[in-house]
This record gives structure tokens, sequence and C-alpha cells, in this order.
């Protein structure tokens, strides 16, 4: 008999930027789910990939001056790097610049349109470039700002195709009813079923205003909008119209993981279309809630995005992968920091698991040397570890089932703790002073063993390394890399005469001062190279003195000098960056809109001393990231020879936003 399939995706992401860690959430979580489900002897699919059409890509794209393929293939290389210092083992990518998704999409296009589901209309209405969204009239407010992410729409009217949705809007709602899983977790279930109650519009489906993107087969002057060329890549990657076999084998998907932001389009748009195509509905979409950081949603303008690349570099993939499954409830929004994971570390990784690791191995080479233990006659306390480890085992996979990988979690440390108050209870180091108590402190290390075995063992759909190497410290590694959650139902493996290999402590604690210490070291040295350089130029500046010729061409038209944007703008406030000595993050108010800067004041101004003052900027500079910062244009300021610095100030007060000419 074939193996029962499950298959599970992530959503495919922009390469409009890297990668931060709210991407990695939703992709370990996906992990998590299909390395549990591969150990449980499912034949797993686990599919991510890059959404790689659409205006925004263009615009990136062409703002690199590259081509967007060019572009787009640069991007999606960071990706791929980083789910592997992940440890992510997906089983297939896919770009939506494929040739097969590409030719697949529009043939899904093609049967919607013969079908009469697809038909030509105008569109007029909002739209909101960064979040690929039309909006109606009736959803926007007065200040014509996006309902989702707050930035300027544009009012866009021009020739569409229209998927009829609203002719889908009664059976969706009926599946939704009749399959209570099919939206999760169930407070997201009652806002989409009300949604769709309110009515469902039909859904413009293709655009006319940029290139990037799957030409429309039916009119070559459009493309296919984002939504049915993305939301396809879950069926085009497991062959729809190119390989049935493979096809029927795997779809419907079990489970598509995506976040909040984005499960109206799963659950509405998605089923919408596989209706139309009279595709069976995946079993279940979970829409995760944000994960945010102490300064609220991740965003690159307000300079707080977290680099997991810089965290795996830190702390170790396995550290920030447990972090990532244990401290956010999945399916609520929750917040990330570097303290709340250094305590984790310290606390769970550290002390509970690495403790427990290095007091058993290190008893076993001291009493035993090295070697494992016989089990003997049993205890009612070593009956009660036993039984404890089997109520876990069930436990965690009914908690992973379900997605809670939290509660998973937090079972499994019950198991670790119980494992630490069974030393506590049993006194192994009091035994071991005498001769006569032999046997029993070798049924007491025994059982430690088998207890570390069993936590190795459920620690494999979280953790990539740890399982391993307690595998390697209790001489049990290709049982452990092998086992499957079935060989959690026997407790007595080990073969007592191997040996035990004590390591490297799993998880070194981390001094949390000490670590900020560092971080702020290394980012001065990083400044003072950048400051250096600027130096080395400089001297080679003043050693080659222009000639005549050359300072001539070094002169710029008046059509050069009026490109620069100079503008009067007002400090609303400053404060320094952390971890460095010179710069200072200032907030100004430029009339129509405000921005931030970053300037190299600090020792020169005091932050309460710029407030309200008014300064000229370039405001048409390109946006550049400094220490994690962005600053959206440059302040004007004199510097003379001994380093001094002096801000250009408008002599009189002026209103801010006014141009400089
Ligand atoms: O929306 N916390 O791509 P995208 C948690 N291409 N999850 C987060 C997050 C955060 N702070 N930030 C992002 C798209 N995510 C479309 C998807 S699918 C057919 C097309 C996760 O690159 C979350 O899952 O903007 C979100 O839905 C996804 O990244 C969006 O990534």
């Amino acid at each position: 008999m074939s193996k029962e399939t499950f298959y599970v995706t992530t959503p495919i992401y922009y390469p409009s930027d890297r990668l931060h860690i709210g991407h990695a959430y939703t992709t370990t979580a996906a992990d998590s789910i299909a390395r549990f489900k591969e150990m449980q002897g499912y034949d797993t699919m686990f599919l991510t990939g890059s959404d790689e059409h659409g205006q925004k890509i263009e615009r990136r794209a062409a703002e690199s001056g590259e081509e967007p393929q060019q572009y787009v293939n640069k991007v999606v290389a960071t990706f791929i790097e980083l789910w592997q210092k992940l440890g992510i083992e997906y089983d297939q990518f896919i770009r939506t610049t494929d040739e097969n998704h590409q030719r697949v999409v529009r043939e899904i296009f093609q049967k919607l349109y013969d079908k009469g589901d697809i038909y030509l209309d105008k569109y007029e209405g909002w739209y909101c470039t960064p979040c690929e969204s039309y909006w109606q009239e009736r959803q926007v407010s007065e200040e014509e700002v996006c309902p989702d992410c707050g930035r300027p729409l544009e009012w866009v009217a021009e020739e569409s195709y229209f998927f009829k949705m609203s002719k889908y809007a009664d059976r969706l709602l009926e599946h939704i009813k009749e399959h209570p899983d099919f939206i999760q977790p169930e407070s997201r279930r009652n806002e989409m079923v009300n949604f769709i109650e309110s009515g469902l519009d039909d859904l413009s489906v293709s655009r006319t205003t940029f290139d990037w993107g799957i030409e429309c087969p039916v009119n070559e002057d459009h493309v296919i909008y984002v939504w049915i060329d993305a939301l396809s890549n879950y069926i085009t990657a497991m062959g729809y119209l190119s390989n049935e076999e493979k096809f029927n084998h795997y779809w419907p998907a079990d489970i598509h993981l995506v976040g909040k932001d984005i499960l109206r389009f799963h659950t509405i748009i998605w089923p919408s279309i596989l209706m139309a195509l009279d595709l069976p509905l995946p079993k279940q979409v979970f829409g995760h809630g944000w994960l945010l950081t102490e300064t609220g949603k991740m965003s690159k303008s307000v300079g707080n995005v977290v680099d997991p690349l810089e965290l795996i570099e830190d702390f170790g993939r396995d550290a920030i992968r447990y972090f990532l499954l244990r401290e956010v409830q999945f399916g609520a929004d929750g917040t990330y920091s570097t303290e709340a994971l250094i305590q984790r570390i310290n606390s769970d990784l550290a002390n509970d698991l690495g403790n427990l690791l290095n007091r058993t191995v290190s008893m076993v080479e001291q009493y035993f040397s090295g070697v494992v233990p016989a089990p003997d006659a049993e205890l009612e306390v070593d009956r009660d570890l036993k039984e404890t480890a089997r109520q876990t085992q069930e436990r965690v996979a009914a908690e992973l089932e379900g997605l809670h990988f939290t509660t998973a979690l937090e079972e499994l440390w019950q198991f670790v703790r119980r494992c630490n108050k069974y030393i506590d209870q049993t006194k192994p180091w009091i035994l071991g002073r005498d001769e006569s108590q032999q046997e029993r402190l070798g049924t007491i290390l025994y059982n430690l063993l088998a207890g570390l075995r069993q936590i190795a063992i459920m620690l494999k759909p979280f953790l990539v390394d740890t399982p391993k190497k307690i595998g390697r410290q209790i001489g049990a590694q290709q049982n452990i890399r092998k086992a499957s959650w079935e060989d959690l139902t026997e407790w007595q493996v080990l073969r007592p005469s191997s040996r035990v290999e004590k390591g490297d402590a799993l998880f070194p604690r981390i001094d949390l001062d000490e670590y900020f210490e560092q971080k702020q070291e290394s980012s001065r040295e990083e400044e003072l190279e950048v400051k250096g350089d600027k130096a080395e130029s400089k001297k080679d500046d003043k050693k080659a003195k222009p000639s005549a010729e050359e300072q001539k061409e070094n002169l710029i038209s008046f059509e050069d000098f009026k490109k620069l944007e100079l503008k009067v703008a007002r400090v609303v406030m400053a404060e320094r960056i952390s971890g460095s000595d010179s710069l200072l993050r200032l907030e100004v108010d430029l009339g129509q809109e405000q921005r931030q800067l970053v300037a190299g004041l600090a020792g020169h101004y005091s932050e309460e001393e710029l407030k309200g003052k008014e300064i000229v900027i370039v405001a048409n500079l390109e946006p550049a990231e400094i220490f994690g910062v962005t600053s959206q244009g440059m302040l004007l300021a004199a510097e003379d020879e001994d380093g001094s610095l002096a801000l250009l100030q408008p002599e009189n007060r002026v209103e801010p936003g006014s141009h400089i000419s």
C-alpha cells in the first residue's frame, strides 16, 4: 500500500527585499510540521518559493539598474542561502518565473476565459502598489491611503479582465460552514465569513500598466495580475496540467500556512479559482499572526527589521528555531526581542536541556568509565519517569497535529525538567559512594540516557543540530538519526556496553550585557572602518590636486544642478542610533510629509538642541541604509579644517518643505 501523503506550503515570498525574521517564522513552522509528518511515515511534500512578478519588483529592478530577471535571480539566491542556513528542508522550491509555471498559468487563464468566468471590462479604483491590492471607493477613507498598510494609494483607470468571483460566493460559504477546519484559527474563520457575507465583487485579474508578468493568452496587451499567477503556484508546482500523476498524488494540499495579511486571498480568491477549475480545495488554510518587534511591525523605513542571518551567526540556528516556535503562540501576534531570545537560550536550552545532558554523561564517565550500564530492577520512581515519557510523546504529537508548536515544546520541556527532577530524587552522587549500590546506580543512569534519547527524538521536528549532538554524546547517533515517531514507544533501546562521548556544552550561556557590549564594539569598529575609508580617500584627494583641465571636467551643468532637490526641513525629533558614537536619527517635517534622516551630528549638537531647528536637506537623494536605519535624504552642514560642524539654515523662518533654488 502506498504511503499517505502530507502536502504543506508556505507563501511564496516577494524578492523585493531581503527576508526578515517574520518570513523565517512561517517557514520554520512549515519545516517543523513537515519533519514531524515525515517521522510519522507520511510521504511529505513541503513547498516554498518566490513570487517574482509585478510592478513592485519591476520598479525595484529599475531602481537598481537591472533587468527584472537579473534582479530576481540575485535576490532569490539570498532566500535559498537563508533557508539552507536555517536548516529548512523543503522538497521543492517554485519560482513564478519558471517556464512550466508560466505556461500552466496561461492555460489556467485560458480555461477560465473559455468557460466564461473571465470577461473584459473597465477597472477604475484605488490601487496600492506595495501591497498590489485594489480597493473599492467605499473601502477607502478621505486620506486616500491603503486600508492595509497605510501608504498612499494610486487612482487607476484601465481596461482589465475580471474573474467572476461573485458567482462562487454561496458555494464558498457553504464549504466553509461544512468544513470547520478549512480556515484556522477559528477567530479568523469568522472574520472571513463576515467578509464574504458582506458581498464579493468580481476580481480584476489583468493589468496593462506594467510589463513584468505572465502575458495574457487572450490579449497580448495585458499581463496576468499577480494573484492568479502567485496562488496557482501551489498546483503548478505539483504538476497540474503537466504531470497529472504527481498532481493527483499530492493535491489537495493538507495545509497552506500563511500570514494573516494574506488569509483573505487564500480563503476567498484561491478557493473560488479552484472551484472554477473544478478542482478540490485545500484541506486547511492556517493564518498565523505577526511577529512584531518592540517598536512595532518590522519595516525597512523604520529601520527595525531583524535579519535572521545575523541571529543565526550570533546564536546558532537551533536557538533561533527554538525561539520562533516556542515564544509565540502560533496564530497570535508576538514580539521578537534579543533579550527574550537570550533569556530562552539561557533558561530552557542551556539550563534545563544542556545541564541534563551534561550531568548525565559526566556521571556515566565518572561511575562507569563512559560505558552505558545495563538496567536492573525497576522502582516506582523509574516507572513514573517512563510513564511521563509515554504521555509526553502522545501530547507533543497531538499539539503538533494542531500546529500548536508552543504547547508542544512546553510539554516536551516538562519532561526535560522531569528528568532533572529524577536526578534530584534518586541522588546518584550518594549511591556512587557505595559499592553495593552499583546496580541501582546503573539503572538510574541508564534511564537518564534513555530519557535523553526520547528527548532527542522528540526534538527532531523542531531542531536540526541538537538531536544529533545529543545522539553523539549518549552514543546513539545512528539510532536517533534514523528514528521515527513510532520508535518512541521503545524505552530500552540503548545498548549496554556502548560508550558515551562527552562533548561541548549544547548551548553555552550568554551574558546579556556582554553580548550587547560586544555588539556595540563591533558596530563601532565597522563605523571606524567606514570613517577610515573616508579619511583615506580624503588623503588621496589632497595628494592629487586637480589640474586646471581636470577642474574644468569637475564642473557640472546647470541641467545637472537642477536635478538636485534642496528643501527646508524642520527637525521634529532627534535620537542616538544605538551602537554608533556619531550618528543621530532625525525625524523631519517637510510640510507635506515626514521623513527620517541619519546624520553624523552627535558630539556637535545635542538631541534637544536640534529639535525645532530648520535645516537644509537634499530631498531627492536615493535612500540609504545606515546602521540598520533608512536615511531618506541628506542634511547639509559645513565642516572646517579642525572638524567642527555648522548646520546650513535659512536666515529667516520659512515653511517646512520650501524649495531652495
Ligand atoms: O505576501 N510576521 O509575499 P511577502 C510574521 N508574495 N510573518 C510575516 C511577517 C511578520 N512580521 N512578515 C512577513 C506575499 N511574514 C505574497 C504571497 S502566496 C501565493 C503570495 C510572512 O514576501 C507572512 O507569512 O510579502 C506573510 O504572509 C508572508 O511573509 C508575506 O510575504
